[in-house]
């Protein structure tokens, strides 16, 4: 499958702004600077969409992008664990966050991205506990692939999958991707392809 067209549609604080219609959405998330939008720009071949930063924390907002005139959405969504911010402020976004991820009837699937350069995280794994004890539909996608040597990656992201093995049977999908080389692009739109055919 290939996008044929991707636009900017809307940015919402809250669910019940998020915009109305009846198509699947397939939204990202991880920590600030994993590279949630530079892999949506990736993704949708247009590097101007999704506006990316080398300031880690940007993005506050739920943001909407339609893809092939509506056929489904792409979501990018605010990053968690970023720690300059307070308390109430974190609170705010993770009411956001959880709010879009357990309300959303329009969410078919969440990728849950990981920078395949870092060792297994607390924040990472306990956020995908909680989609699991919340049944929500997620795989997990290795950002960043360019910045390691072949064999560095392979070891890095065996370490990780050895590390999700203990909480997770059978593994969630995982894929790896770079946002520079475009390595992982078709396998995840074939991916997100084979979702919709399903559902349709
Ligand atoms: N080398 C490399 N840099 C990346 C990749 N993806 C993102 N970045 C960089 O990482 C930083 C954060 O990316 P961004 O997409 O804004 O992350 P977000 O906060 O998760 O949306 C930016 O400086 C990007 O250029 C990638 O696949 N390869
Ligand atoms: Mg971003």
């Amino acid at each position: 499958m290939d996008i044929k067209s991707a636009a900017y549609l809307k940015s919402s604080a809250f669910i019940h702004q998020c915009p109305e219609h009846n198509s699947p959405e397939y939204a990202f998330i991880g920590r600030s600077n994993v590279g949630k939008s530079s892999l949506i720009n990736m993704l949708t071949g247009n590097k101007k969409l999704a506006k990316t930063s080398a300031t880690p924390g940007k993005t506050l907002l739920i943001n909407h992008f339609l893809i092939n005139g509506g056929q489904w959405y792409l979501v990018d969504l605010p990053g968690y664990g970023f720690a300059k911010r307070s308390k109430t402020e974190r609170q705010k976004l993770e009411n956001m966050i959880s709010g879009y991820i357990l309300q959303r009837r329009q969410l078919v699937n969440l990728f849950v991205l990981i920078d395949c350069r870092h060792a297994p995280q607390q924040i990472d794994l306990e956020f995908l506990q909680w989609l699991g004890e919340s049944n929500i539909p997620f795989s997990i996608v290795f950002t960043k692939a360019d910045k390691l040597s072949k064999q560095a990656l392979a070891k890095s992201i065996d370490a990780y999958l050895q590390r999700l093995a203990e909480d997770w049977e059978p593994l969630p999908p995982h894929f790896i991707t770079s946002a520079e080389t475009r390595q992982g692009r078709d396998e995840l739109l074939d991916y997100i392809d084979s979702i919709n055919a399903s559902i349709s």
